[in-house]
């Protein structure tokens, strides 16, 4: 005899709040501590809505509505004040609940009705994480599609295909999978570059709203200054940071500047995508060497902003890594268009395929590395049938 009990609902104060009651005695329990109005008993028949209260002895915690989603499953309806919720939550451990998070709920809830796989539980539970409409629907299609349909037609083929096309088929996954996660979790941009090359200016033109303090003097930008932006389906943060000098941190001549321009060099390390921002109506070289170094193996897309001035930077001099331009004016607004396409294409988030198998956890991507190793048939089989039934990790 067991019954779970878990707030399915956020944190905080809302209309309403949730409370899932899950188990072989449930009804048992929601029978000692609902009240249906102008009933003495309840009779809680899968598919019904009843209104009532839910006492404790003879004080009542709460007017709310239980939905009887199954023999063994209802939904606590109640205001969402959190004092009500834990009250409610406090009232179900005395009548012998077990309070589990809503993860561990889920993962139980949806193994004992034998309704989803492994891979389905776990998109299940990420859907709360993703950050756009188009991160929320791949998340989704792995349920019964993508991931999930996937692994379930190896197994069901695997005699019929290669172990070789598996593998290549894993490789296309995680490769896919990179722009999933920034679809679905947002991605950090950082815009860089010299001291009063106009990336405060970019920024706030970006966010639509002053957010950086823009000026003429060289090193106004010390702290790092944030905004979220929108841009297709996928949710940017931007980050503008202090102008590095010719001689990265070495070359700052303040200790405020050289904290600034150590704490601009960490910020390129965890971005997803660099903005870096030249001034196009400045002869001077404006990239330092030692920056080229740091940047490897990330996404760059260099502009090169003040177009509406005369152009004097000769862009023969730019290194590879930051040769694919844009030019735009961020003070008068123009090339913003082009730039937005062609963030979009750099991070190839455009047109993406929703539908397409992708892994959505590291347990996944482990997984899927795994095989992409795979030495022999028996390997390949035992890691897909883990992928699609083996314990949950998130
Ligand atoms: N003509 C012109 N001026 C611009 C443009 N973008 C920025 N500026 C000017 O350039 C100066 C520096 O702009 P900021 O946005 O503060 O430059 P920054 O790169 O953030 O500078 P630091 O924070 O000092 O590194 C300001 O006077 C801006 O008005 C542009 O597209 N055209
Ligand atoms: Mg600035």
């Amino acid at each position: 005899m067991s019954v779970f009990a878990a707030v399915m609902t956020g944190k905080g104060t809302g209309a309403i709040s949730t409370i899932e009651v899950f188990g072989d005695s449930a009804e048992a329990v929601i029978k000692r501590i609902f009240k249906p109005t102008g009933k003495k008993t309840a009779i809680l028949k899968p598919g019904k809505i009843l209104v009532g209260v839910i006492n404790d002895a003879s004080q009542t915690i709460d007017q709310v509505t239980i939905g009887c989603e199954g023999r063994n499953n209802f939904t606590i309806n109640c205001h969402g004040n959190p004092l009500i919720v834990e009250m409610i939550m406090r009232l179900l451990s005395k009548e012998g609940a077990k309070l589990v998070t809503t993860k561990e709920f889920l993962a139980k809830t949806l193994r004992a009705e034998k309704r989803s796989n492994t891979i389905g539980i776990e998109a299940k539970l990420a859907q709360i994480r993703a950050k756009t409409i188009e991160g929320a629907k791949i998340i989704a299609n792995q349920i019964d599609g993508g991931l999930s349909k996937k692994t379930t037609e190896w197994l069901q083929n695997f005699d019929a295909i290669s172990l070789d096309g598996i593998k290549k088929e894993a490789e296309w996954i995680l490769e896919v999978s990179q722009t999933a996660r920034l679809i679905i979790g947002g991605c950090t941009v950082v815009i860089a570059g010299p001291p009063n090359s106009g990336k405060s200016t970019l920024l706030n033109c970006l966010a639509g709203r002053e957010k950086a303090i823009v000026t003429e003097i060289q090193g106004t930008t010390r702290d790092w200054v944030s905004a979220e932006c929108e841009l297709g389906p996928v949710a940017m943060k931007l980050i503008d940071t202090a102008g590095l000098g010719q001689k990265l941190t070495a070359g700052a001549k303040d200790t405020i500047g050289r904290a600034a321009q150590q704490k601009s060099v960490q910020m390129l390390e965890g971005a997803d995508l660099i903005l870096f921002v030249i001034d196009n109506s400045q002869a001077a070289k404006q990239v330092d060497e030692k920056l080229i170094g740091r940047i490897t193996n990330k996404k760059v897309l260099t502009i090169l902003n003040k177009c509406d001035l005369p152009a004097k930077f000769d862009t023969r001099k730019l290194p590879a890594i930051l040769g694919d331009t844009v030019e735009i004016s961020a003070k008068f607004v123009t090339g913003i268009e082009s730039l937005l396409k062609k963030i979009q294409e750099v991070l190839e988030v455009a047109g993406f395929d929703s539908k397409q198998p992708v892994c959505i956890t590291k347990r996944q991507e482990n997984l899927l590395k795994q095989l992409k190793k795979a030495k022999s048939k028996s390997d390949g089989a035992s890691i897909i049938t883990e992928l699609l039934n083996g314990r949950l990790g998130v």
